[in-house]
């Protein structure tokens, strides 16, 4: 069966929620002191599942505030993705102790391969990599370090070693509101991969053609606390209940210009 999620991102500095642009700490917007009331009130608008990330981790920094904000979260009931700075066997087995259903590995799929082969093998449904690309290539240690390895490399080694989850993040579209780049996610979810897309997401139909194309979810951030996704319109998308199963949106043209969505009605 198909698998499909919204996930609202939460990007903890500190301990405090914010999001960044194209992951640069020194152009920060600060949305909330309180991660678990956010996530409340993502959760009162029917989010299942919460996308984690310590920016202070992921950018080699401790962080108390964050961590201590990642076991208040915990208690919220939802389903946690996590990821950040997160680059032993030591404290991915400590993350998954504390409730995280799934975390993200980043640097060390880069640095450390064998390491992420030895996580899917122990827990397959329990870690993701994160393919996170600027201009072809894969970034690391807070997207400050540029490597040369490319995204597609990077999926193909997650498939030999047996990564049934990644995470495709287009770095330059990450809090800029200029749309989802499909191609890549959409590359890792046709080689048997399940994908979630990431990174510019700033209209509904960005969520529209994740769905159409088939990934397994999409992570929003910016959209959301800026108020141009709704996120109960969001969750919506690809909804079984609605039609009774998982249809493909169409799209139509309207005399005015606008994108509309209509459904194709009960498939098979
Ligand atoms: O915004 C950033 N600068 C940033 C960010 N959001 N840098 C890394 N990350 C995220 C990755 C992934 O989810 O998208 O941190 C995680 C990877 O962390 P690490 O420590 O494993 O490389």
């Amino acid at each position: 069966m198909r698998v499909w999620d919204i996930y609202p991102a939460m990007d903890l500095r500190r301990g405090r929620v914010v999001r960044l642009k194209q992951g640069d700490p020194g152009r920060e917007t600060r949305y909330g002191d309180d991660p678990l009331a956010v996530a409340r009130t993502w959760q009162a608008a029917g989010a299942t599942w919460l996308h984690v990330v310590n920016l202070d981790g992921a950018f080699g920094e401790g962080s108390s505030e964050n961590e201590m904000a990642l076991k208040r979260l915990l208690t919220a009931g939802l389903r946690i993705q996590f990821g950040g700075g997160v680059r032993d066997l030591e404290s991915l087995r400590r993350v998954l102790n504390l409730g995280v259903e799934r975390v993200v590995l980043g640097t060390v799929a880069v640095e450390d391969p064998s390491l992420v082969e030895a996580a899917a093998a122990s827990w397959p449904e329990g870690v993701a990599v994160a393919i996170d690309v600027l201009e072809g290539s894969v970034q690391t240690r807070g997207w400050r370090q540029g490597t040369a390895v490319a995204g597609d490399a990077l999926i193909r080694q997650c498939i030999r070693q047996g990564v049934r989850w990644v995470i495709v993040t287009d770095v330059a579209r990450d809090g800029m509101g200029t749309g989802l780049d499909l191609a890549m996610a959409q590359q890792a979810q046709q080689s048997g991969l399940q994908a979630i897309a990431s990174g510019g997401i700033s209209a509904i139909v960005d969520v529209e053609r994740a769905f159409a194309a088939g990934l397994s979810g999409v992570i929003i951030g910016r959209a959301l606390y800026e108020g141009q996704i709704r996120l109960e319109d969001a969750l919506r998308i690809g909804a079984p209940g609605l039609a009774g199963l998982l249809v493909r949106p169409t799209y139509r043209e309207e005399p005015g210009g606008s994108l509309q969505t209509g459904r194709e009605g009960h498939a098979g």
